[in-house]
């Protein structure tokens, strides 16, 4: 069946079905209009199971319809008396097996093509943190974080109005992942924490990304657009918040968009012998700060009571430094504070002496990038 067959055949039927379904309804309740092979034959499949298990519904319901209705009581239907029944047999075993090979068949296709990740144009790897992706074009040398772009203000409920009126809510993301049209993309997924998973339903894609393994998917997406998925993977208390944007490209926008994060990842790729003042630290630190540790121990330094403990007046936050480069450094076992160990020295050097002098932390000293290096086990 083709996949605009397979559409409009589901279309029609959900509408004799449900005769006020209109398009939006089906856009609503349907899976998402597919964009890749692999979708598409996901779709398709899902529609034949549909059709296969609708009639035998109707075969099943019927047959059990007629018989309540025709050999009731009332009418002094007097039950049959016999014992097995070799055709009866026969048929209720040979027709189910058919029926289950004729789903096996296709969805056994489907299965090992979307296995097939030989022979990819572009290899990105995608690994999972509490809570967010990061994303390495392998062959590129191109790296980035996709962090959610929603603002705070419509999540925390304070900003309801522009909360109703984004489309995107909880969707969108500040890098998104940019691939050109019609290439085969092959995406490792992988974790730092925990389990997450990879998913965006228009390609047909999901896979699990788990700390310590590494597993491969791939699309190939045939249209330009922007398309939107979720970590699908229970991952911890922002796992509703680190969405996936994918935006499929012209391969010339592709390569113009390569261009520039190259030159940006130059830009920021610092001078090991660079000297950083306080200053220059605490700057940087309020961005990594923002990026990575505002969700618990929130932008007021003062936590959550019982929950994230306040950084602002913390003893290990104005204490010695180094047990403060180690609870970042190493995370705290047993608790939500994870290693943040793959931060870049620079970052790390930068978010601690942002913490030391904020809020009301006047500690006035600095942690170097270089003491973090050494710090490093
Ligand atoms: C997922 C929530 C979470 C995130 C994100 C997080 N922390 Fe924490 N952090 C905690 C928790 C929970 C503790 C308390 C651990 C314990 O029980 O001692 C903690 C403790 C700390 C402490 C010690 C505070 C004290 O006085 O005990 C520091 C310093 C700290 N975090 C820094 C950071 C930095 C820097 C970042 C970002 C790079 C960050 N945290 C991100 C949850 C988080
Ligand atoms: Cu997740």
């Amino acid at each position: 069946m083709t996949s605009k067959l397979g559409r409009t055949f589901a279309a029609t039927g959900a509408a004799a079905l449900w005769p006020a379904a209109d398009a939006a309804w089906a856009n609503q309740y349907n899976l998402q209009p597919p964009q890749t092979i692999i979708a598409n034959q996901i779709y398709d499949l899902h529609t034949l199971i549909m059709w296969i298990i609708f009639g035998i519904f109707v075969v099943v319901f019927g047959f059990m319809t007629v018989a309540i209705i025709k050999h009731r009581k009332s009418v002094g239907h007097k039950a049959e008396q016999f014992h097995e029944n070799t055709t009866v047999e026969i048929a209720w075993t040979i027709i189910p097996f058919v029926i289950l090979i004729g789903m096996a068949y296709p969805a056994t296709k489907t299965i090992l093509a979307f296995k097939d990740t030989s022979n990819p144009d572009i290899t990105i790897k995608a690994t999972g943190y509490q809570w967010k992706w990061g994303y390495d074009y392998l062959n590129e040398g191109v790296s980035f974080y996709s962090n959610l772009g929603t603002p705070r203000d419509q999540i925390d409920g304070n900003n309801v109005a522009a909360r109703n009126g984004n489309p995107n809510y909880l969707l969108e993301v500040d890098n998104a992942v940019v691939v050109p049209v019609g290439k085969k993309i092959r995406v490792i997924t992988t974790a730092n924490d925990v389990i997450h998973a990879w998913w965006v339903p228009a390609f047909g894609v999901k896979q699990d990304a788990i700390p310590g393994f590494v597993r491969d998917t791939w699309f190939r997406a045939d249209k330009v657009g922007t398309y939107r998925g979720q970590c699908a993977e229970l991952c911890g208390k922002d796992h509703g918040f680190m969405p996936i944007v994918v935006e499929v490209v012209t391969e010339d926008k592709y390569a113009a968009w390569i261009a520039e994060q190259k030159k940006k990842t130059a830009a920021v790729a610092v001078d090991p012998a660079k000297q950083w003042t306080a200053d220059e630290l605490k700057a940087q630190g309020e961005k990594v700060y923002a990026a990575n540790c505002v969700a618990c121990h929130q932008a007021t330094g003062m936590g959550i009571p019982n929950t994230f403990p306040a950084l602002s007046g913390s003893k290990i936050a104005t204490g010695a430094k180094e047990a403060h480069m180690d609870i970042v450094l190493n995370g705290k076992p047993g608790t939500a504070m994870a290693p943040f160990k793959h931060l870049s020295d620079v970052d790390i050097a930068a978010v601690i002496t942002y913490e030391r002098n904020s809020w009301a932390n006047k500690t006035g000293d600095m942690v170097a990038p270089a003491d973090i290096k050494a710090a490093r086990k």
